[in-house]
Parts: C-alpha cells; structure tokens; sequence
C-alpha cells in the first residue's frame, strides 16, 4: 500500500515535470515563429546597425523577426542626396544582411513629403519645376532604386503619408490653410502623383508587393479618403498589394474598437494590411499625442520625462497589457494582416526617445535596452499560445 502510494507519487510528479518541461519547450521564444501560422514580425533596423554598429542588435533582430525595413537609408535624402549621386552602400549592406537571414525586405519609401531633398522640385535655376519634369525625376528615382534591387527587395512602401488627417491629399494646394499640407514636389505633379508613382514601380519590377503607407489610420476621414484612394487604383487596374498602417501609438489610444473598426474596414477592399511601424510610446503626450508628424516640435521638462532611471512596474504591466489587447486583434483580423512591424529593434534604438520632445527615455518595443525580452514580450507570444 505505502509502496503503491509511493509509486503514484512518483508517477504524478514525473508527469507534472513532464508537463511543465514541454509547455516551457513549447513557449516560442521567437517572435517569428510564434505567429508563423499568422503573419510576418517585422522590424525596422537602423543605419548605424547596417553600418555595424551594435552587432548585438542585428543578431537580435536576425533571430527574432522575419522580415525587415530599413528605418532611414532608403529614404529619398539617404539615398539619393544629389540630382547625379546616388548613395547605395548602406542599403546594399542592409539588402546583402536580410538575404543571408532569409528576411522578407520592405523598401521604405519612394515617395515621401518628408526627408526628401529641396532639388527635387526645383531646376538649376532654383525655380518650381513643372509637372513633366518633376515626373521625369520621380520616375528615374523609382527605376533606379526599385531596378537596382529588383528581386531582392520583395515589397516596397511605394507612397508615404500622402494624405492629411483630413483626408485630404497633400497635392492639394493650400488657400490659407495649413501650409504644412503642401508638398511642393507633389502639387505641380496633380493628383495622380500617387497613381505615377505605383505605376513607375511596377514598371521598375513587375514582381514587387506595391504598399501605400501611412499614420493615423484609424481617423474617420483617413479611412475614407484612403479606401477611396485604393478603390480607385484598383478600378484602373494600377497595382497596389496593401495598406501599410503605422502603429505609433499609445498606452490610451487609438481605442481598440477603433483598431478594430479600422481593420474591419481596410480588410474590405481586398488588399493585404500590414501593420508596418508598430511601437507604443509610455511618455506624456507633449502636444496633441496622436501625431507622428514628424513635423511637430515641442520643448522637455520632467513631467515629459518621467521614467530616466527605470519603468514603474504598474507601467511595465500596462504596456504588457496594451500590447497583448493590440495583439489580440491583430490575431483575429489574422486573415487580412500579413506582417506586423516594430519601428525599431529594442527601446534604446527608438525614434520615440527624440520626437516630439528630444532625449526622453521611452520604453515602446518588446526588448529593453539590454536587449533583454520585456513582459510586454510575453504577452505579446501569449496571444497565440495554445
Ligand atoms: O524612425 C525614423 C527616424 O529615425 C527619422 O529621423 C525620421 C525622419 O526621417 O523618420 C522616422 O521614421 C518615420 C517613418 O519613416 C515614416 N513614418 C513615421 C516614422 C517616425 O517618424
């Protein structure tokens, strides 16, 4: 009897050991292969990284992630600085880095209000070039960066944040409004410098994901302006694969009905969503706090800066929470979402850190500044644990 009892224990505890060691085996510790049945993890590297800087964090982002974008080297001013030059070497390295990991590549951006050079949309003269010109040049921009990694690059965000948050597009020349709206390498073009910017990267590779980007998706007049927008490149047969929707958001907003109106209605239109820049700031808004304007300005102070020496655990816990209710829908809208990005790697290598207010310490993505997975991290892959 006391042997029979023995034995049982022994039985009930080794099953318990076994149970406890094959749940903790199953625990994916990558993010890449936690939601492989769902959708890519992406993340933005950064040009010190590709340049060799960090190698940690490369090495991190090449185990976790399996998909990439280069945060700023393709950008118009990076890579194209001059009318004649072409600066090639970083995005090379980032190309050659994403291969040899067997990262699906995201080119971003061809087409962009921002960081692109002021030559672009004037002559030698320094005046306004027209519209025939200011296409020739988006046109050889496109077949040059687009042509030199055809193949390589397997999707490209073709436009950038082409429509303001009242769904107007930023061709639009302002009449006393604001004169932030107006691209003035844009205007000239018309209304269909979005459409000529598709169809100048399709030309330049045939095979390309083609992606219209942009931030505040989930205002109402964005989501007007921009399924109209798709809509109507559909109706002209111009290629567009998805919508890429930039996750700067925060510990309260958008609502995450308003996530989920967002992705029902996008799922409509019968593109792919790509959830392309996630990250969720911790820190006091400075001004408006739903903006990722890269415009805006605001001044510092410590109660913008209130976690320098370390997060609170009550945050650390709300991130995580935030995070796995973000995740949650992004599970449930699986079958329309084909990637999910992080805008960086780990918190120390976070725009969120500078903008809007310059030198804050900011704690957005999943991995700390040690590199080390955050609770947030766990939550996150306790979305699809079984
Ligand atoms: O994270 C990027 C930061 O390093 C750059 O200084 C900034 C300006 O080029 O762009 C940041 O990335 C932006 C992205 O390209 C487009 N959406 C908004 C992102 C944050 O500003």
């Amino acid at each position: 009897m006391r042997r029979g009892m023995r034995a049982g224990v022994l039985i009930l505890w080794t099953v318990l050991v076994a149970v406890s060691v094959i749940s903790v085996a199953d625990e994916p510790k990558e993010l890449k292969d936690a939601f492989a049945s769902r959708f890519r993890v992406g993340a933005a590297i950064g040009t010190h990284h590709t340049m060799g800087q960090e190698p940690e964090s490369l090495a991190l982002a090449a185990s976790q992630f399996n998909a990439a974008t280069p945060e700023n080297l393709l950008k118009w001013q990076a890579v194209h600085p001059a009318p004649d030059r072409y600066q090639f070497e970083p995005a090379d390295r980032f190309v050659a880095w994403g291969e040899q990991h067997g990262m699906f590549l995201v080119g971003h951006t061809l087409v962009w209000h921002s960081q692109t050079p002021r030559w672009v949309s004037q002559g030698t003269d320094q005046k306004p070039l027209d519209r025939d010109a200011l296409l020739d040049r988006m046109k050889g921009h496109i077949e040059t960066v687009v042509g030199r990694y055809r193949g390589r690059i397997q999707a490209w965000d073709v436009v950038n944040e082409a429509i303001d948050d009242q769904g107007r597009l930023r061709s639009a020349v302002p009449e006393g409004g604001s004169p932030r709206r107006f691209a003035p390498w844009y205007s000239p073009i018309g209304d269909d410098f979005i459409e000529m910017a598709f169809e100048f990267a399709h030309a330049a590779d045939p095979n390309a994901e083609l992606y219209y980007n942009d931030y505040n998706e989930w205002f109402p007049a964005k989501i007007e302006a921009i399924s109209g927008l798709v809509r109507r490149l559909q109706s002209k047969n111009v290629r567009i694969d998805g919508i890429g929707l930039q996750g700067h958001w925060g510990l309260d907003y958008p609502k995450l009905d308003e996530i989920d109106h967002m992705l029902t209605e996008y799922g409509k239109l019968g593109v792919k969503l790509m959830v392309t820049e996630l990250d969720i700031t911790v820190l006091p808004s400075a001004s408006n706090g739903t903006s990722a304007d890269v415009n805006a300005r605001a001044t510092g102070g410590d109660r913008l800066d209130p976690y320098r020496d370390g997060l609170p655990d009550a945050v650390q816990r709300k991130l995580a929470d935030r995070y796995a209710a973000i995740f949650g829908l992004f599970v449930k809208h699986a079958n329309t979402i084909d990637r999910v990005t992080f805008w960086g790697v780990h918190d120390g290598h976070s725009w969120r850190n500078h903008f809007p207010v310059r030198g804050r310490t900011d704690y957005p993505l999943l991995f700390d500044r040690r590199l080390e997975p955050k609770s947030a991290f766990s939550a996150v892959v306790g979305t699809v644990r079984p």
